[in-house]
């Protein structure tokens, strides 16, 4: 006999052989993990910051999604959807290869084979989206390598045949050793692709200094009484302006590299660069922005300043032909399109083509260096951000990104109403009975707030100052009822004469539908 540990290994013809304590094989299997995407963000950060391994599986489960399981994690997790994303893909990776690990040293074969499965994945996921070269393999490829390579050297440790005179017991000297050279390799892949990304977005930072034109037309200042003391300010700042879209990463695009084609059915097509584009007329205006993915009652709602061409100066200069109805705009990240009714920016609309937010050069999450908007319309169907090329063109021949996964063609904005004060549950004081809130029909503009408390009959609210049919509207109303328990619940009328209706409706796949309630109490 030779030792215990064989014993237990009771496999009819196994090939036994000493393997360290579980303990020891699973932070093996970590580490490669480690290593595997540590080498992945790096090479990714040469590459494309995209197709780092990880980035490119969520990428790719987005874009496969069924329409619940999205409605599902914006309503969950709102803005945080995408982190959220990210750590599941890394739980289970890391999972799998804790698993790999322990099978690594008396099947060393299939857990190497697991690896590079796991590369493939990435591989795939990496090439097959919409847009993707085949170099957004190559994080993949490092990844699964350095997988490979780590697992296999690190699982040579300690194991030892039954061939008389080798090393009696592993030494965890050497798998310590071992281990820790895979976890700093990891650790300096990875902490060198933040680096490289990090220089990167210095660079883009300096170039996008050239600072912003001054608008031809300025917005209307927006009026002191449009604003309710108390309540939710009139104008949003660009950090707490929501932000929604399906970019794991945030485009940080280099101004000098980027340009905007305008093309399709017209007579002179167009391709500007940044420069270009900043020397065209620019007007300014305060829109109020909606998401469909919004709830009754929900946060993606805001209203910025903005400063870009008017889509009537660009349809002038490329001379857009009879025939097209639809403007399709096209993203620079990966793949995204979008679908405007060409009458929503011909009508004589403020439609335009962003390039500032609120007195700044556009941000990166909101656009930069352009972004499409169009009062009036949800933003999947007019608010392309990280704008890359817009085509004029007709419904027939092109189907865009959110289009081709059931949502609705024409999205206007439905109307909306809601209760912002007091907080769903918060208290109404006793010296300031005021509940407040905000309305929105954007194009349409708001005709008329009202309040139910406690299911009673329906009362006005006082309207604030309009500050246009593009922007919300400030509502509040006097409560004075007895202290204790109350729900207040809110429709509003737009100024076609339409009043929300009261059944309520999911977002998908034109918005949802419903009167906003709260409890709250009176002190
Ligand atoms: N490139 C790109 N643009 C996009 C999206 C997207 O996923 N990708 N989402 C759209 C949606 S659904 C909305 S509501 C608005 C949100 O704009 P914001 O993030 O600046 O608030 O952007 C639109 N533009
Ligand atoms: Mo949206």
């Amino acid at each position: 006999m030779t030792d215990t540990r064989e014993r237990t290994d009771s496999r009819p013809g196994a090939e036994p052989q000493d393997q360290p304590a579980a303990g020891w094989r699973l932070a093996a299997g970590l580490a490669a993990a480690a290593a595997a995407i540590g080498a992945g963000h790096g090479v990714a950060a040469l590459v494309n910051p995209n197709a780092s391994p990880l980035i490119a599986v969520g990428s790719s489960l987005i874009d496969v999604a069924p329409t619940p399981a999205k409605e599902f994690a914006v309503r969950t997790f709102g803005t945080a959807d995408k982190p959220v994303l990210v750590t599941g893909i890394a739980v289970v990776l890391l999972l799998i290869a804790a698993l790999l690990g322990l099978l690594a040293w008396r099947r060393r074969p299939v857990a190497l084979t697991g690896i590079a499965l796991l590369g493939a994945v990435g591989v795939l996921a990496a090439t097959l989206r919409p847009g993707a070269t085949p170099w957004d393999a190559l994080p993949s490829v490092a990844a699964g390598l350095a997988g490979l390579v780590a697992l296999d050297r690190v699982s040579r440790i300690g194991g030892r045949s039954r061939t008389a005179g080798s090393a009696p017991h592993p030494s965890r000297r050497a798998l310590l050793a071992g281990i820790g050279a895979t976890a700093l390799t990891a650790a300096v892949l990875g902490g060198g692709g933040i680096v490289v990304s990090q220089l990167r977005l210095a660079g883009a930072e300096a170039r996008r200094r050239l600072g912003l034109p001054s608008p031809g037309s300025r917005s209307a200042p927006v009026p002191a009484a449009a604003q309710v003391e108390g309540n939710t300010p009139f104008l949003t700042s660009i950090d707490d302006f929501y932000r929604v879209d399906i970019a794991l990463v945030t485009p940080r695009i280099d101004p000098d590299q980027w340009s905007l084609t305008i093309d399709g059915l017209v007579d002179r097509p167009l391709t500007l660069s940044y420069r270009q584009l900043l020397e065209l007329p620019m007007i300014e205006r305060n829109i109020t922005m909606t998401c469909v993915s919004n709830e009754v009652g929900g946060p993606y709602v805001g209203t910025a300043s903005w400063l870009g061409v008017p889509f009537t100066e660009i349809i002038k200069r490329v001379g857009v032909q009879t025939g097209v109805d639809q403007v399709f705009s096209y993203s620079s990240d990966q793949g995204y399109t979008c679908s405007t009714p060409y009458q929503a920016v011909s009508d004589g609309r403020d439609a335009m083509i962003v390039v500032g937010m609120n007195g700044e050069v556009l941000p990166d999450k909101n656009g930069f260096p352009a972004r499409m908007l169009v009062p009036g319309l949800y933003g999947f169907v007019s608010g392309t951000k990280w704008l890359e090329r817009i085509e004029f063109t007709r419904y027939d021949r092109r189907t865009a990104y959110w289009t081709s996964r059931g949502w609705a063609t024409q999205a206007p904005i439905l109307t909306q109403s809601r209760i912002d004060v007091p907080k769903s549950l918060g208290m109404l004081s006793k010296d300031k009975p005021v509940l407040a809130g905000v309305a929105w029909a954007q194009h349409r503009g708001i005709e008329r707030v009202e309040i139910r408390i406690d299911g009673g009959p329906w009362q006005q609210a006082t309207l604030a100052d309009e500050a246009g049919v593009d922007l919300w509207r400030q509502w509040s109303f006097v409560y004075r009822g007895p202290a204790g328990r109350h729900t207040a619940e809110v429709r509003a009328t737009d100024k076609s004469g339409k009043t929300q209706p009261e059944r309520r409706t999911k977002v998908f796949p034109s918005g949802a539908r419903g009167w906003h309630q709260i409890r709250f109490t009176v002190e």
